[in-house]
């Protein structure tokens, strides 16, 4: 494969944006090379622009569930290019988007649209804060919640894959209302509440975690994390941004039966278009202004264009329940086929090849794998039409638009890889 293109662009793209990117895990530092630059998606595949083919399995990092340029999304975007694309005023589909959402997470009793996973987050975090009177935030070590200054530590996803513990720019006060505890640690999490007593506002997990490779919550994880918040006053958030109607319709929540005082959504409520949302309980979303003193607001949240899309998105998925029972079936057939001195986990159509023989059950056993075999296989399946996520701290995502052909094409080049 001959990625001249490709490389012709980085060139030329590097004199106008840091690092030729415009997010930092796309630039392949961690596994050498050339990153790809894209020129069309179609169902399961991305097209380069030096005409290369690929078998997608980062699925724009989660929201194309249904694959590239699924009809129901292209047909309610060409509809609503009729209307205009943004309007900053109330529009009717904003409720019947907030409605599909409330629906499906019935925790999220208010929901209120923002445009990206980290505004999610971001503003989630404001409202646990406003509403508890409290300052800290327990997060997980490994877990990432989007570039929020003070949940930029000990961050999975990009600062991960970089080898980064925390990022310069973030005032050292605003890394200290964060406490980083191991994931599936619950004696962790049990000692920050007896050492902060009465100042910890809430507790922010991605309940199935994507950012540091796939990293189920152990048993039991996530219910002591729903009874130690509430015996201690503070809101449990889950930051669903990936496993959103991906896991299942109603997500992680939905899926480990744990009811969360709020929850970040993002990824699959766009269908492929840039929109995110937070909600939970009514007595919380209405401290939020204009009904209440916490602040938050967007110019563009609720673009009648992105609330299309991810309405169009959440209507084909509510009422194709198989897609979740194909997912399963061909991320199992996939995932099955895991060689000796690999890990793999996954939780439905979210997974990671591990290059460590060891379980993987937290930040410090994830950073354990072997980077530099993973990145010779990255390479490999790269090589031979396969485009994987460029970290091995990273999750793949599979869509509905695989067939069993492509998960054997791509199950046998890895063994090849594997056996060679
Ligand atoms: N940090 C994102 C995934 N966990 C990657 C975003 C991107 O590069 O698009």
């Amino acid at each position: 494969m001959q990625f001249s293109r490709s490389a012709e662009l980085l060139q030329r793209a590097r004199k106008s944006i840091p690092g030729g990117v415009n997010s930092p895990v796309r630039a392949f530092r961690s596994v050498g090379g050339t990153p790809i630059f894209m020129a069309k998606g179609e169902g399961a595949r991305l097209i380069d622009e030096d005409g290369n083919s690929y078998l997608d399995y980062i699925g724009s990092w989660g929201p194309l569930i249904l694959g590239h340029r699924p009809a129901c999304v292209i047909e309610a975007l060409r509809e609503v290019l009729e209307i205009g694309t943004s309007f900053g005023a109330p529009t009717e589909r904003e409720i019947h988007l907030a409605e599909a959402v409330r629906d499906a997470f019935p925790s999220m009793e208010m929901v209120r649209l923002v445009n990206s996973g980290t505004e999610a987050a971001m503003s989630a975090l404001r409202v646990a804060r406003g509403f508890t009177g409290r300052d800290l935030t327990i997060k997980f070590e490994g877990c990432y919640h989007g570039h929020v200054d003070s949940l930029l530590v000990k961050a999975g996803s990009g600062l991960a894959t970089l080898g980064l513990s925390d990022s310069a720019g973030v005032p050292a006060s605003f890394a200290a209302t964060t406490i980083s505890v191991p994931y599936n640690n619950l004696a962790a999490v049990e000692q920050a509440f007896v050492q902060h007593p009465n100042q910890i506002a809430c507790i922010m997990v991605e309940p199935v975690a994507g950012n540091m490779g796939c990293v189920p919550p152990a048993p039991g994880f996530l219910a002591g994390l729903r009874d130690l918040c509430t015996k201690h006053g503070a809101l449990l958030i889950f930051d669903e941004v990936m496993t959103g109607f991906r896991l299942s319709y109603g997500g992680a929540q939905s899926l480990y039966g744990i009811t969360p005082d709020m929850t970040a959504l993002g990824k699959i409520i766009g269908g492929g278009l840039p929109i995110a949302a937070y909600g939970g309980k009514a007595e919380v979303m209405l401290h939020v202004a204009p009904e209440g003193p916490i602040y938050q607001a967007g110019t563009l949240s609720g673009n009648p264009l992105a609330v299309s899309a991810g309405l169009a998105m959440l209507t084909y998925l509510k009422a194709h329940p198989e897609v979740y029972t194909k997912l399963e079936a061909l991320s199992a057939r996939l995932c099955a086929t895991a060689p000796a001195g690999i890990t793999v986990n996954r939780v439905g159509s979210m997974f990671t090849w591990f290059f460590t023989p060891d379980p993987v059950t937290d930040y410090a056993s994830a950073k354990r794998a072997d980077t530099k075999r993973f990145g010779e296989f990255f390479h490999w399946m790269l090589q031979r039409g396969v485009y994987l996520a460029p970290s091995q701290f990273e999750a793949a995502f599979m869509s509905a638009a695989h067939t069993e052909a492509d998960i054997d094409y791509t199950a046998a080049q890895a063994q090849a890889f594997l056996c060679a």
